[in-house]
């Protein structure tokens, strides 16, 4: 049986962190190639480096059938039309499907299907729940004026992998239009 500390675990959404947990932070230098207005970004780059989300990650067992699971703080703010958002990723076991939880603050999930490129824009917001399935990019965007907090849980064998992501991007891009988020192909706004 694990210990009690490794069965509970009280974590702070107010800053992101989980006690005992390693946190991973993203500045904006973490995201370059990520924003579509590079002019906007290097301006705010040069104004300094914001912390723009904390993830901290629980993982209590590395088993085929454990979970881990992430609690994340996503900063307010946007670059140009785009919102704050984190990296994106797929899992390395493509398969692996995971669920999110708002918890407070108002955000957006960016999802991309990839074998179709299928793009959908959800909502992530207190009491729902997001279920990002297998095969499937996704990024985090918070659309509000206060930190976004949720959790996602996910197989312990998921693993994760930016490089593909990072390579190509998002096919889509979620931009504030008249005060809303939108959905917009990437090319549309080149
Ligand atoms: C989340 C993410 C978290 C940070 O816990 O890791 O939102 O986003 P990036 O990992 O893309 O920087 C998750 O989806 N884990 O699988
Ligand atoms: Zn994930």
């Amino acid at each position: 049986m694990l210990k009690l500390e490794e069965l509970v675990s009280g974590f702070d959404p107010a800053t992101g962190t989980v006690a005992g947990a390693p946190a991973t932070e993203r500045r904006l230098s973490d995201l370059r190639g990520c924003f579509v207005d590079t002019a906007a970004y290097e301006a705010a780059l040069a104004a300094g480096d914001p912390l723009l989300y904390r993830v901290a990650a629980v993982e209590p067992g590395r088993g085929s059938g454990d979970l881990h699971y992430g609690v994340g703080m996503l900063m307010p703010g946007r670059i140009g039309d785009e919102y704050y958002m984190t990296k994106g990723h797929f899992h390395a076991r493509r398969e692996a499907a995971e669920l999110y939880f708002g918890l407070s603050g108002e955000g957006m999930m960016l999802l991309e299907d990839e074998a179709t490129g299928e793009s959908r824009m959800v909502p992530l917001l207190p009491n729902q729940a997001v279920y990002v399935p297998g095969f499937t990019a996704h990024r985090t965007m918070n659309t509000g004026s206060v930190p976004l907090t949720y959790i996602g849980v996910y197989p312990a064998t998921a693993g994760h992998d930016y490089g593909a992501i990072a390579k190509r991007n998002f096919r889509c891009v979620v931009v504030e239009r008249h005060g809303s988020p939108v959905l917009l192909e990437r090319n549309s706004l080149a």
